[in-house]
């Protein structure tokens, strides 16, 4: 028997087969859970509905998380198909590519709105709904990053962005608590996605953040599914408000500080 056997959860955020979130669902899956899933537009929808189907998925439904009639279709959907959940993934993140391009001090108004919005907000927007659904003993967990509580070069806007997601997660732990719910970040080291692959130099940083790390490799989507299915699962029930790092130990290493 899986540690998520009998339980129902969303997981959002799968755009294909190297998203983190399709670690999580093949994780979740395999630990018996029975899966939903959400793409982001019409475009997604081919890629999504497959993989969805692959996972034995019945609720594969659209949604923009920036769009609050989307958000209300979407959790109507989930509570006439389900009536109720045990557990939601987010795993969504989104900035303008110049803003993360650009020096961080010339950051605009509008991109650290949207920023925020899609990478942060989004969160609280997807809990609040889910928790309606939730008994005592339902569980949340959000992808995090380093860039939240360091200044990493380039995630710029997104580290922000992350901070926010971050103390949202405290937040919301502290607000479901009363409801038996809990609420945990997990912070996954570099990994290459699609999100990831349009980022410059992107193969410059896994390689420094393998050799800083303490296992001197580089994390997987698998890796970081298995510990999300840890913290979605009963085998959890004492941990909430956590940044819980998939990273390798990467985070405890002094970096480089030049002695061998
Ligand atoms: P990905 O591109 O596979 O996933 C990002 C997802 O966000 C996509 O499915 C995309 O459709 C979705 N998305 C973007 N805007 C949206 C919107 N408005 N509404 C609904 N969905 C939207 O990339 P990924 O690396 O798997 O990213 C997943 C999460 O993991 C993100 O929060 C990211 O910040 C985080 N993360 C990634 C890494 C990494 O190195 N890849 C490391 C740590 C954390
Ligand atoms: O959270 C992320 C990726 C976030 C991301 C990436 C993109 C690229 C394409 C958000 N929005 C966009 N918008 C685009 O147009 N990661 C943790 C992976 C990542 O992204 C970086 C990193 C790391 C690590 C960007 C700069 C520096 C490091």
């Amino acid at each position: 028997m899986g540690i998520l056997t009998g339980k129902k959860g969303l997981i959002l955020g799968v755009a294909n087969d190297k998203s983190i979130a399709w670690g999580v669902a093949q994780a979740c899956k395999r630990e018996g859970a029975e899966i939903g899933f959400n793409y982001l537009g019409d475009m997604m929808e081919k890629r999504v509905r497959p993989l969805a189907e692959e996972a034995g998925a019945t609720f594969i439904e659209p949604l923009d998380v920036s769009d609050d009639a989307q958000m209300d279709a979407f959790f109507a959907k989930v509570e006439q198909h389900w009536g109720m959940l045990d557990f939601m993934v987010h795993s969504i993140a989104f900035a303008n590519k110049d803003a993360l391009r650009s020096r961080f001090s010339e950051t605009t108004r509008a991109d650290f709105q949207f920023a925020l919005d899609v990478s942060a907000y989004s969160f609280i927007a997807c809990a609040q709904r889910a928790a309606r659904l939730m008994s005592p003993g339902g569980s949340m967990v959000t992808m995090s990053y380093l860039g939240a509580v360091r200044a990493v070069p380039n995630y710029n806007v997104m580290g922000v962005a992350k901070a926010a997601l971050e103390a949202s997660t405290r937040y919301l732990a502290q607000d479901l608590g009363r409801d038996g719910i809990r609420v945990n970040a997990l912070s996954a080291g570099p990994i290459r996605t699609l999100a990831a692959s349009a980022v410059g130099d992107f193969c410059k940083l896994m390689d420094k953040s393998a050799r800083g790390s303490m296992l001197g490799r580089n994390v997987s989507q698998d890796e970081v599914g298995n510990a999300t299915a840890f913290l979605l699962s009963d085998m959890a029930s004492g941990i909430s408000g956590e940044v819980h790092y998939v990273d390798a130990g990467f985070h405890v290493g002094a970096g480089d500080p030049g002695v061998e």
